[in-house]
């Protein structure tokens, strides 16, 4: 054989050994057997896909397990922990590590500190802090002041025309006041324009508590002669004076 022929015949070995590689190497991202990078010269020319059982044997030095690459779809750089593929070389598209949280969508990346949201009103709980991927019960927030109770977050609402939130014991819009610390829960009280028989209010008082309201026979008469006098806190009847005939409760101011 003469030394062109030799070489020709080297040539057409080492292609069939870069053949054989790449099948290999297609077997391997099927996750059927442990793939082996065998290297010559610093260069990978062959894979194997080999049984366990035979890995020690074939080891020495110069070959390396094939790794796992991660599909980065949305190329920021990021992966995706559910499209893990095993190769000798990172594949076009794949990156190194799977910490994307969505790799669908560029703007979300890595896990970042997000709040529990126990009871789904979307406001976090600031004592329950965790590193993780958006999703159900967690909040980007941490402003939920109750998080056993949906509704008590941020937007809601605590005033005298909320019904109930000025007496529930809450602290309904999580601003640190509950019920009558609440300003909008403070509501003054004026007298019924004319009691239950119709007499119309004569002298009236808004100023002290029991609020004083005069409902006189004749117009100019004794204010005390029938008068009713309701609290300034509630606007309830305390006390009438007037033969049974005080409404029940004092008016809101305007
Ligand atoms: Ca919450
Ligand atoms: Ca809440
Ligand atoms: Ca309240
Ligand atoms: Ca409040």
């Amino acid at each position: 054989m003469d030394y062109l022929a030799a070489k020709r015949l080297i040539w057409l070995a080492m292609a069939s050994m870069f053949v054989l590689g790449i099948a290999g190497a297609e077997r391997a991202q099927a996750g059927k057997k442990v793939a082996i990078c065998h290297v010559s010269r610093n260069r990978p020319v062959l894979l194997l896909n080999i049984d366990r059982g035979l890995l020690k044997f074939h080891l020495h030095h110069g070959d390396f397990l094939a790794a796992d690459f991660f599909a980065d779809d949305d190329g920021d750089g990021l992966g995706d922990a559910a499209s893990a593929v095993k190769a000798c070389k990172m594949p076009a598209g794949f990156v190194t590590n799977n910490d994307d949280c969505d790799d669908s969508d560029a703007t979300v990346g890595t896990p970042t500190q997000l709040f529990a949201d126990t009871d789904g009103d979307t406001f976090g709980d600031a004592d329950v802090a965790q590193q993780a991927c958006p999703g159900p019960g967690l909040a980007s927030n941490d402003n939920d002041c109750d998080d056993t109770d949906p509704t008590v977050h941020p937007d809601a609402e605590e005033g005298a025309t909320f019904a109930g939130t000025c007496t529930d014991g809450k602290d309904n819009d999580c601003d640190g006041l509950t019920d009558s610390e609440e300003s909008d829960c403070v509501i003054s009280f004026q007298c019924p324009p004319s009691d239950l028989a119709g007499f119309p209010l004569g002298e009236s008082d808004t100023s002290v508590d029991p609020i004083f309201c005069s409902y006189p026979v004749v117009p100019g008469e004794d204010p005390f002669d029938f008068y009713c006098a309701y609290s300034a806190t509630d606007g309830h009847l305390v006390q009438d004076n007037d033969a049974g005939l005080c409404p029940p409760d004092a008016v809101p101011a305007d």
